[in-house]
């Protein structure tokens, strides 16, 4: 693309042009000729270092900036919870949890967040963590405080204590992003479990299903499915948690997908990134009581390039084969426009949505799914610091298919994002996470060991160069 433009310019342009302008119109240019709706980074301001050596990390999914200055990290299938050092790569155990059970799919330990008071010296050294165990020979979510205990600056997490248990827990879509708010509540994503898709096509979206009183009497979550929770401290419900249909329970917004991405701005407000089904991952401002639309909705309520099939309304759904591309006429399949609810609440950002008459079936490919127009979203941050100009405030979105980096900016009201998204720091890996170093200017992002990518040259590709480590991406201030 470049090489075409500078082409049409020599072509075209009298040689008196002088290279200042000649670069300008060169830039808008290049912008126009880009068919999707991205800004081409100014990639140069990062300087890119790794963080330990690749394979440093197995499946790691949580990274955050802890306040002893180091990283802390999850690793899924491990069942364990590292620091590293940022500056040697020096790594350290800190805990690992036995009855983390691993095998199946997408399930492990997951999120983990510190209590914004740990290590004041206020008796609130907590860290929460989320996983996946075993009982009756069935995956559940557990949601557990440990106490950080700094022993002789050796520090380790200590006395667990189980918060909730018997949540939902899957091979798929489990979500298990955790954090804690300004009002030092627990803020949980619990995905739709996959279901309707693959091998799991037979079971309902419970998403839009809100537990009777009796569910929540018996403490049983079945129905906090495609939800984003909000827990007291202790496990139980905040007296001012939503009446959702009349019913008050840990939920705080429904009809999710798959929310692996949670992050609050100062101010307290809520975001969300989401997997879409093949296009329409999605930005969420998250508001109580909100319904998110899955899955009658990907993305706006536009009736683009999706529409509900519902396999397991099918009476003998199981003999069905499963297509991500067509829908049996025997079943009834709802376009966007056949709902309507007067708490849908539509995204942010949509990455990306297409026209119905777009092709998902590039089989030039390879595995087609990877160049569906989804970048797969599996974490955000907001950035609200001063230390690069115009990025306050920001949303930091990373992309599994495209192992990089999209930035967001929000307007001054933090509710509608007003550029079209930048795109940085692109390798050919797997982001899962992402920490922000205090300075604001030393981003820290986590890849996976191993999976399927989107490959630099095109296509897709299982060659990931800097599998399971940390990459660290710092602003060069030379401006
Ligand atoms: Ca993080
Ligand atoms: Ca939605
Ligand atoms: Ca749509």
């Amino acid at each position: 693309m470049p090489k075409r433009s500078s082409v049409i310019f020599s072509r075209n342009l009298d040689l008196k042009i002088n290279k200042q302008i000649l670069s300008l119109l060169n830039r808008i240019l290049l912008i126009w000729l880009i068919p999707s709706a991205v800004v081409l980074a100014a990639t140069d301001d990062f300087q890119r270092s790794q963080v330990g050596p690749v394979g440093l990390l197995k499946d790691p999914w949580e990274i955050l900036y802890a306040p002893n200055g180091k990283l802390w990290i999850t690793e899924r299938s491990k069942g364990e919870v590292s620091e590293v050092d940022p500056k040697s790569g020096a790594k350290r155990k800190l805990l690992k949890i036995e009855e983390v059970y691993p095998f199946v799919g997408q399930a492990g330990l997951l999120g983990m967040d510190c209590h914004p008071n740990l290590g004041k010296g206020l008796n609130e050294d907590w860290v929460y963590l989320t996983y996946t165990y075993q009982s009756g020979g069935i995956p559940f979510q557990k949601l557990v405080r440990y106490r950080y205990e700094n022993l002789n600056g050796l520090g380790q997490f200590v006395d667990p204590k189980i918060l909730l248990e018997n949540l939902p827990s899957s091979n798929d879509h489990i979500s298990g992003r955790l954090k804690v708010g300004p009002d030092k509540k627990i803020y949980l994503t619990i995905g739709d479990m996959g279901a309707n898709q693959f091998g799991n096509k037979c079971k309902p979206i419970e998403s839009q299903r809100i537990p009777n009183p009796e569910e929540i009497q018996q403490e049983d979550w079945s129905a906090y499915k495609g939800k984003i929770l909000r827990i007291n401290p202790d496990g139980s419900v905040p007296i001012d948690n939503p009446l959702i249909s009349g019913i008050q329970s840990h939920i705080y917004s429904y009809g999710h997908r798959n929310a692996q991405g949670l992050a609050f701005s100062k101010n307290g407000y809520l975001f969300s990134s989401e997997h879409g089904p093949k296009s329409d991952d999605e930005v969420n401002l998250i508001e109580a009581g909100m319904n998110y639309g899955w899955p009658h909705i990907a993305g706006k309520q536009d009736n683009q390039a999706y529409t509900y099939c519902n396999w397991s309304s099918h009476p003998s759904c199981e003999i069905l084969k499963f297509s991500d591309y067509f829908c049996p006429k025997s079943i009834s399949s709802d376009t966007e426009f056949d709902w309507d609810h007067p708490n849908f609440k539509a995204p942010l950002q949509t990455l990306f949505t297409v026209n119905s008459d777009y092709n998902f079936r590039q089989q030039s490919c390879g595995h087609e799914f990877i160049c569906w127009p989804t970048v797969a979203t599996s974490s955000l941050e907001a950035y609200e610091l001063d230390s690069i100009p115009n990025w306050s405030t920001s949303l930091l979105v990373l992309s599994l298919k495209y192992g990089q980096l999209y930035r967001l900016k929000l307007d001054n009201s933090l509710s509608q994002i007003e550029e079209k998204p930048d795109l940085l720091f692109r390798t050919q890996n797997r982001y899962r996470d992402i920490a922000i170093h205090p300075d604001g200017k030393i981003f820290y992002i986590v890849t996976d060991s191993e999976g399927l990518t989107k490959a630099i040259k095109g296509g897709s590709s299982k060659d990931l160069h800097h599998p399971g480590t940390i990459l660290q991406f710092s602003y060069q201030d030379t401006h």
